[in-house]
């Protein structure tokens, strides 16, 4: 039986009883919610948004869009309705669209009435003797729940660089993982942008149309392929519906979760003018075709990927007029390492009159003063709006911010002081009852995540419904699971170029301080095997207690 919604433990304390608890209500949390709902619990998310959609709710910035194989396959699987009835115009939807959708989605299942909008969690602590999670918020309610979902997201921890000056700054300053609601007006505004990443590469030509001067002020050049967004053709979409069993039975199966398959042919099968042949088409096709459809060994074999880096940078040299801007825009990493950008017309941004690169490389920058940045060299760049586009502490920074309490009070920030290490990237030994959505050690940020969110939400409440039919309340993983687990992550990740010395978000590379570990369970699908073979073990690796 569910605990009674907002049932009150005691009327001094005006604790409520709840089941779970969800925290977050982007694509993670409002499925987690739905999935866990419809079995018959009592569950309520909460969010600090000021309304649904996660990533989607805070990035606003202008040009952002998804940049995976996006409609209609960036979306929710569980519900064929929904996917008849939802009609995506363009293969990469912009960010109103997706949160138009997901606004969609919280209206047709019925969401708002158990999503506290504007409310944090504060605090979150496994309470021994009780067996339960005992949470508090910023609107000040405790809860008391059975379990606790973690649908944090895993970049929604913005990273905003200790830059001397920073307060002082007069003008108006944003980041684009904190978009405001209103819309920006850049023109006969100077703008300057911190960060060439994914979020600037798909700001930067939008803002540069309109603004009266740009300023890019860029750490590391990326490689950025074009988007190559399109409207939907009808016929494709009607045939995807038509066909949806098959079509999500793909998506379960491939590298990335999309309806694709993984490339079959390695970059040897092929001479080098028949790669090159595969590129130029790829190229013009545009989006991430040209690095996981092409050959199965761009991201484990050196030669291949130098092979595709050089393509790409010939292609660059191809799109920017000025040699000496030409020069600082061209990456020397392994292409696939950091995640890879997509973008609409960034390159050619750089020929326009009012845009100007500064490559921190050769001049950092010194301070920000109140009226734009100044550089070691002296260099004086006057700004009437600065934008941080400086990414995330991505994948374990959201839930090292919450750092909840477990067993005997130990706080995940000191459980994870040296490894982030989980058991099959969604529980953690001594937090018994918490569970993670695209936590660290789960495919999360390669794979389909809002495929990957329904996937492992229905884990999570099939996980809850075998404890409760079992007779017990309580589930854990035990230490040699967590450790076998981190084995399983590093040795997949080892057959490829990812590592924790990659220069990355996806190693912790970013942010000063964070000790470096590549966090992803690669090979997506076999993961969602990996929680299948668990389940049917009884849980294996899990210790389950009775409720007292
Ligand atoms: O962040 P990033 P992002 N001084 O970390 C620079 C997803 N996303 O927000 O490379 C100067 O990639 C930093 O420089 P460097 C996507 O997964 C998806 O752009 O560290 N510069 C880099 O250039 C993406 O990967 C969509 O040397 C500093 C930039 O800031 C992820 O979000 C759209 C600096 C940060 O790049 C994060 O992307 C947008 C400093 N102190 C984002 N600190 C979709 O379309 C950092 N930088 C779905």
């Amino acid at each position: 039986m569910p605990e009674e919604q907002g049932q009150q433990s005691t009327a001094a304390d005006a604790t409520q009883t709840l089941d779970a608890v969800v925290i977050g209500a982007g694509f993670g949390g409002m499925y987690a919610l739905h999935s866990l709902r419809e079995s018959g619990l009592s569950v309520r998310a909460y969010d600090a948004a000021g309304g649904v959609g996660g990533t989607w709710w805070w990035n606003r910035y202008p040009g952002a869009r998804v940049d995976f194989p996006g409609g209609p396959f960036y979306c929710y699987t569980f519900s064929e309705e929904l996917v008849q009835e939802w009609d995506w115009s363009e293969t990469q939807p912009d960010q109103a669209s997706v949160l138009a959708y997901l606004n969609y989605v919280a209206d047709k299942f019925d969401l708002r009435r158990d999503i506290h909008l504007e409310t944090r969690v504060t605090s979150a602590h496994y309470d021994q003797a009780a067996q339960r999670w005992a949470i508090e918020t910023s609107a000040g309610e405790k809860i008391n729940a059975q379990f606790l979902i973690c649908a944090l997201g895993t970049l929604s921890q913005t990273n905003m660089p200790d830059i001397a000056g920073f307060e002082s700054f007069a003008g108006e300053c944003y980041h684009t993982g904190h978009w405001p609601q209103e819309k920006v007006e850049f023109a006969g505004k100077r703008v300057g942008v911190i960060g060439t990443g994914s979020s600037g590469i798909q700001a930067i030509p939008v803002i540069a149309e309109e603004a009266a001067h740009l300023t890019v002020f860029q750490r590391t050049p990326q490689f950025t392929i074009p988007a190559g967004n399109r409207p939907l053709d009808p016929a494709f979409v009607s045939e995807a519906r038509k066909n949806w069993a098959t079509v999500r039975d793909q998506m379960m199966k491939s590298p990335l979760g999309a309806p694709y398959p993984a490339p079959k042919l390695s970059s040897r099968d092929h001479s080098a003018e028949q790669r090159r042949e595969l590129y130029e088409k790829l190229w013009r096709k545009g989006g991430l075709s040209i690095l996981f459809d092409s050959y199965s060994d761009i991201l484990t074999n050196e030669e291949a990927n130098a092979e595709l880096a050089e393509f790409m940078r010939a292609k660059i040299r191809d799109l920017v007029d000025d040699p000496a801007v030409l020069e600082k825009l061209l990456p020397d990493y392994q292409v696939g390492t950091k995640r890879q950008v997509l973008d609409k017309g960034y390159y050619a941004t750089y020929n326009r009159d009012n845009v100007t690169l500064v490559d921190l490389r050769e001049d950092a920058i010194e301070t920000i003063t109140p009226t734009g940045i100044r550089t070691v060299a002296g260099e004086e760049h006057a700004l009437d709006i600065l934008i941080f586009a400086t990414g995330y502490d991505a994948i374990t920074g959201a839930f090292v911010g919450l750092n909840p309490r477990g067993r005997g009070g130990i706080s995940l920030k000191d459980k994870w002081a040296e490894r982030f290490s989980t058991y099959l990237g969604m529980t953690i030994p001594e937090f018994p009852n918490l569970f993670m959505i695209h936590g660290p050690e789960s495919p999360s940020v390669l794979f389909n995540m809002p495929l990957g969110a329904e996937l492992q939400s229905d884990w999570i409440r099939d996980c809850i419904h075998y404890l409760r039919e079992q007779g017990q309340g309580v589930i854990e993983p035990t230490a040699a699971a967590e450790e076998a687990w981190g084995q399983e992550v590093a040795e997949i990740a080892g057959q490829t170029m990812f590592s924790a010395d990659i220069d990355s978000w996806y190693s912790g590379a970013n942010i000063p301080g964070k000790h470096r570990q590549f966090t992803v369970y690669l090979g997506g699908p076999n993961f969602y095997r990996r929680l299948d073979e668990v389940a049917e073990k009884n849980y294996e690796g899990f210790v389950l207690e009775k409720v007292y």
